[in-house]
């Protein structure tokens, strides 16, 4: 389930589909995205310029001729003016190395890689990881299994996602509303649709504040919670604090046996990606899952994993957890993961994996890297944090723009290339954003590379939001590409 609610997960370039195409639920889930996108394919005849069952193994950029050779399966070869990536964020699945993994007999599945049609009912199953999908998962599958056992390593403040049906009504709104929409997710900070506060915590009474959390509760949305409440939740220690206080009462009146719920409880700072719920087809929410009798926690910082064995899996207090299933929550070699598996080398033949030993990952606006001509990434290292399709379609427009450029200046073989100084400039301008926000002190996951033994531990997202995103791309362009190299001809 995507945690963007679904009338700003989608284009927003094609009102008349926005109008028209419909959605079930809140929030979409896999298939109806897959569905989506294949609709909006049809609709746009863009099936012609796609190759299927195509990898490409390499790109390397020659300055003789100013083009991206790109190799692909089968030992083809293919040119290219521009190379423009769209290898994601979150693909390269993260699979730890557990001791004993491959002496397990029961099933092994991680969850970016589900298999079709495989079913968990009645079986015993562990899940490993409680981040967005692992919270999703034990949300989704406690009612139908004989046993679940949460391997949890950090409790997460996770908030009900609200999810229902779309009613008419709702639909008839968000139709009257399409272009108020989109002009708050681009001026917004998220860019989840909802409007943001513009209240600090400190301005309101305890009772207001207890009003305004219940609100957003009820409401749900893990981002509505940090951005929807106060204006300094991810800010301002004591305002976060209220915000803990808060989720950590709910799970203490929702979650009926004590010891669970100390475990569950977080106490760190609230500024990992924020969480929200799966959609139980009941509409029960996460915490209320460990309710149930089969459903149990093991706090993974009281007793580590010591091994998985053919029967399960044993922690360090001597107990073997039996199982049938063990699933792999344990999310992406985020970012570079999805760069670094494929050879792209710039000029003189470096690789974007060197070319970001030094820094970590790390570009000019999310989208282009000194050394590396011609080549675009859409989703790059230091994208904007924020609902993703809005901040892609921002790049994507900004790409298209400075390529017109290029076509009408840059004669038969043009250059577009980004400086280090701009590189630089940006990647300090990330970092002073994120070091004003709470995020900064919370670096132990994946949005800082913290999640992957022997990744650098660098912040990888523009943390200004939304708005000011679009506007250090408006200002590029409006000052003629600056941080660009002037635009060579061949
Ligand atoms: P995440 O958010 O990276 O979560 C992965 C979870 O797996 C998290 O709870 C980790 O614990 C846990 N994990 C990872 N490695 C281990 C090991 N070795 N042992 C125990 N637990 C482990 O991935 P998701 O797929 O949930 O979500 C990724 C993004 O996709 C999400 O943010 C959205 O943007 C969409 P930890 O918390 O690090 O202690």
């Amino acid at each position: 389930m995507s945690d963007t609610e679904s009338y700003v997960y989608r284009y927003s370039w094609d009102k008349e589909d926005l109008m028209s195409y419909p959605f079930k639920e809140h929030y979409v889930k896999q298939p109806e995205v897959l569905a989506y996108l294949e609709h909006v394919v049809e609709r746009h005849d863009l099936r012609k310029h796609m190759r299927f069952n195509t990898q490409m193994i390499s790109a390397d950029w020659m300055d003789e001729d100013h083009r991206w050779h790109v190799t692909v399966t089968g030992d083809k070869k293919v040119t290219a003016k521009y190379l423009i990536t769209g290898l994601g964020l979150l693909s390269a699945k993260n699979f730890p190395s557990i001791l004993g993994l491959d002496t397990f007999k029961g099933d092994l599945h991680h969850t970016a890689a589900w298999p079709k049609g495989y079913s968990v009912a009645n079986k015993r199953v562990g899940v490993i990881g409680c981040g967005s999908t692992g919270v999703q998962v034990i949300t989704e599958i406690g009612r139908h299994v004989k046993t679940l056992t949460c391997f949890q390593r950090h409790p997460q403040y996770s908030v009900p996602s609200g999810d229902q049906k779309v009613t008419p009504e709702y639909r008839a709104w968000i139709n009257e509303n399409w272009d108020d929409i989109f002009h708050r997710v681009r001026h917004s900070i998220t860019a989840f649709g909802f409007k943001e506060s513009e209240q600090s915590y400190h301005d309101a009474s305890p009772e207001e504040r207890e009003r305004v959390f219940e609100e957003n509760w009820e409401k749900g949305n893990g981002f509505r919670f940090m951005f929807g409440t106060f204006n300094d939740i991810a800010t301002d220690a004591e305002a976060n604090e209220g915000a803990c206080e808060f989720i950590r009462g709910k799970i203490d009146q929702i979650v009926k046996d004590p010891e669970k719920a100390r475990k569950l409880k977080p106490y760190d700072v609230y500024a990992r990606r924020p969480l929200c719920d799966g959609n139980a087809s009941d509409g029960e929410t996460y915490f209320e899952q460990f309710n149930r009798p089969n459903v149990d926690i093991v706090d993974l910082k009281e007793t580590p994993i010591e091994r998985v064995e053919a029967e399960g899996v044993r922690t360090s207090d001597g107990t073997l957890h039996k199982l049938d299933v063990l699933i792999f929550a344990t999310g992406f070699d985020a970012v570079e993961g999805n760069y670094t598996r494929i050879l792209i080398h710039g000029r003189d033949g470096v690789s974007l994996k060197d070319a970001w030993e030094e820094s970590g990952p790390t570009s000019y606006l999310g989208v282009s890297m000194p050394g590396f001509p011609n080549l675009f990434m859409e989703n790059g290292p230091k994208g904007a944090f924020t609902n993703q399709p809005p901040a892609i379609e921002a790049q994507v427009e900004f790409v298209t723009d400075i390529i017109a450029k290029a076509e009408k200046v840059g004669g038969e073989a043009p250059v577009i290339e980004s400086t280090p100084e701009a590189e630089r400039e940006y990647s300090a301008l990330c970092d002073e954003l994120a070091a004003n926000s709470l995020f900064w002190k919370a670096q132990d996951n994946w949005i800082f590379g913290a999640n992957i033994p022997g990744k650098k531990r660098c912040l990888r997202f523009f943390f200004g939001g939304m708005q000011a995103y679009r506007e250090k791309l408006a200002e590029c362009t409006a000052n003629g590409y600056a941080g660009f190299k002037p635009l060579a001809k061949a």
